[in-house]
């Protein structure tokens, strides 16, 4: 598929000021230059299409606020045990017939443990095996985990910042910002792709929004995905009570994503059944070109895939093939 536009520059250098003035601009003035830069690296009707697998759920060491799986929230959800290889690799098949591209396994851990790795590692090669990307999420990693992961032939790791570095205690204490960007670090350096985003809607304000992005775009290479989840208030966490983030908000921070990061796949994650068929829309004009798929995230609801079907025939949208990729870098 042909760009319309010539690629825009890939910056690193963004500062605050710049950034914040983007965000700011009148939204028909910051839609069209998302949708601009957006036609720029990437076919405008093709969505990439993701499936989410809790491999290991509930029972976490870590005391995040938005999340039903931390041992620390009182939340209710039991701890399971790391799921049997082959069960993995049985729903993985099934989502690749029901057109994801990218099999995306998570687990409840802080870190993972190295008895779990050979697992882990045969989930990555089973999965890889039936032609799908293979994306992993199990919290921080050791240099030698990573090399582990990487040598399974892990294509992403998916590892969020979350929120802005001054907002991040207020969500979480059991680690620090710059333990997350630690292992980002390793994941690039061992040649991982980076998946790593946030989720707004914790109380932040519209400033914690922008250094959030501001934080992954100034990286030394922007993460080649970048999932932005609405949160999904979880009962008998913290965040159960959160107040509901404003939709043009949200598409804001969308539009401010695709202009930073040019070439990222920026992925509309958890809190798409909250969001009406509108808001979608806007989002994916805003420059969102990646969705989860399936009527289930990690613990939580997704649409149905028949309402994501509808809504593709709506707007004349095309599920992205495997390894048609970024056209434009
Ligand atoms: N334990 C690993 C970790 O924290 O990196 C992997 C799983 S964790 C559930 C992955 C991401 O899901 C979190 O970083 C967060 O961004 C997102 N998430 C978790 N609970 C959520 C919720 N209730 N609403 C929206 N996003 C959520
Ligand atoms: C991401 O940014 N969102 C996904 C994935 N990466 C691992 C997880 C969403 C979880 C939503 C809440 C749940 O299902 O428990
Ligand atoms: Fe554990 Fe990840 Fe949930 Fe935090 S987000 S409590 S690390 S599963």
């Amino acid at each position: 598929m042909p760009k319309d536009l010539p690629p825009t520059l890939l910056r690193t250098d963004w500062t605050r000021a710049e950034t914040e003035a983007i965000y700011h601009k009148p939204f028909m003035d910051l839609l069209y230059q998302a949708q601009t830069v957006h036609r720029a690296h990437f076919d405008p009707n093709q969505v990439q299409m993701s499936r989410l697998l809790s491999v290991k759920t509930g029972g976490c060491a870590e005391d995040c606020s938005y999340c039903s799986q931390s041992a620390k929230n009182g939340a209710t959800l039991p701890a399971s045990k790391l799921m049997e290889v082959e069960r993995v690799i049985s729903e993985a098949r099934k989502a690749k017939a029901a057109g994801a591209t990218r099999y995306c396994m998570g687990a409840a851990w802080r870190e993972p443990k190295d008895r779990d790795m050979a697992a882990i590692e045969a989930m990555v090669r089973g999965v890889r095996d039936l032609g799908m990307e293979t994306c992993m999420t199990l919290g921080m990693l050791s240099d030698s985990q990573v090399l582990r992961l990487r040598d399974a032939g892990l294509d992403y790791y998916n590892h969020n910042i979350d929120t802005s570095e001054s907002f991040y205690p207020e969500v979480i204490t059991t680690r620090t910002f710059a333990d997350r960007i630690d292992t980002l670090v390793r994941v690039r350096e061992a040649g991982i792709k980076v998946c790593s985003g946030g989720i707004l809607g914790m109380g932040e304000t519209a400033g914690d929004r922008i250094d959030m992005l501001l934080a992954l775009a100034t990286l030394p290479e922007h993460p080649e995905s970048v999932p932005i989840n609405m949160l999904i208030p979880m009962a008998d966490t913290p965040l159960a009570k959160a107040d509901p983030v404003n939709p043009i908000d949200f598409v804001r921070v969308v539009a401010l994503g695709r202009i930073l990061m040019p070439a990222s796949y920026l992925r509309l994650s958890a809190g798409r059944t909250g969001m009406s068929d509108e808001m979608q829309a806007l989002c994916l004009f805003a420059g969102a070109n990646s969705l989860f798929m399936g009527n289930r995230l990690l613990t939580a609801a997704n649409p149905e895939e028949d309402r994501d079907r509808q809504l593709f025939a709506k707007l004349g949208l095309r599920p992205e093939p495997l390894a048609a990729g970024c056209i434009g870098v």
